[in-house]
């Protein structure tokens, strides 16, 4: 079909609107629709191939793995990417760089003041303490400020979803007192990858991509007044640190892991040797020219 034949049959779907529905849903479907018409037509896509698509997303969504192929597609980045431009065009700048949330977040993790352990003394992990500062856009520590906290075992798995891990394993939220400090003590976590024989992992197959992430931790750092920042930190060294199949690397967001032992752990219980991670997260003030970062999103609860 030609273009105009195309835009003619569009037309007519769009015209069979009777009642007024929502603007900015029928905006947004109707160029969707246009664009995947086009496609359809540019790449002569077979009805085999539609029907196979349609199919994947349906099992795709099924298995619970949307999520998962958001980050791998690339999207999940590129909403952060967009984001930061917005934030550079209002002349916002400052405060530790986000990066993605990613799909294993759970909502309900317990909460504590300074401090928390994160695992239970069971996974064979290396030991690890961060510690560090929340910050404001002068440098001036923020207190009371929340750090939610979680990561992968030494698999590379999430409490949760991994329904071998006790409740919130590997997961805390933890308060700044009135030093804006807060540390934990946990383990060094492994990379994540996606399920085997998923459905991610289906068309990363045919893309010719790889489903690995390189270890990391994921943030929610927020106060009141100031902008919620999702952020993670990458485990340095790893082997795909700047190979993410999620993109979420970023400069600024590597902190060197120091070897650390003896009177160090003391003051976080901590005995013999130790992996060490200083890192301070910055905010920035709430602003109204801004788009917020709080991001509605369907996430587990425990
Ligand atoms: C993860 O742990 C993650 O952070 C992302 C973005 C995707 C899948 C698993
Ligand atoms: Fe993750």
């Amino acid at each position: 079909m030609n273009k105009e034949a195309i835009d003619a049959l569009l037309q007519k779907i769009n015209d069979s609107a009777t009642r007024e529905g929502n603007a900015r849903t029928k905006t947004i479907v109707n160029r969707i629709v246009r664009d995947l018409f086009y496609t359809i037509e540019d790449l002569d896509v077979t009805p085999s191939e539609f029907w196979t698509a349609l199919n994947y997303l349906g099992e795709t969504g099924q298995s619970g793995e949307f999520g998962l192929l958001a980050a791998g597609l690339g999207f999940e980045h590129f909403l952060d990417a967009r984001l930061d431009e917005k934030e550079a065009k209002a002349g916002l700048e400052g405060g530790t760089p986000r990066t993605i949330e990613g799909p294993l977040y759970v909502a309900g993790a317990p909460e504590s003041i300074g401090h928390a352990r994160l695992d239970d003394g069971t996974d064979p992990g290396e030991t690890l303490v961060m510690r560090g500062r929340v910050l404001n856009d002068d440098g001036k520590p923020l207190a009371n400020a929340l750090v939610e906290v979680w990561h992968a075992n030494h698999l590379g798995n999430y409490s949760h979803f991994d329904r071998s891990q006790p409740v919130f394993n590997l997961r805390r939220s933890i308060r700044t007192g009135a030093d804006g400090k807060y540390a934990f003590t946990s383990v060094v976590p492994v990379g994540y990858s996606v399920p085997p024989g998923g459905k991610t992992q289906q068309l990363l197959d045919q893309l010719g991509r790889h489903g690995h992430r390189p270890a990391h931790i994921h943030f929610f750092v927020s106060a009141p007044g100031y902008r919620k920042l999702t952020t993670q930190i990458n485990i340095d060294g790893d082997p795909y640190l700047w190979d993410d199949f999620a993109f979420a690397t970023r400069e600024g967001l590597v902190p060197e892991v120091k070897k650390a032992e003896g009177a160090d752990g003391k003051p976080y219980g901590v005995q013999g040797n130790f992996a060490l991670i200083d890192f301070d997260f910055a905010l920035v003030s709430e602003r109204s020219d801004v788009p917020t970062t709080e991001v509605d999103r369907a996430r587990a609860a425990a």
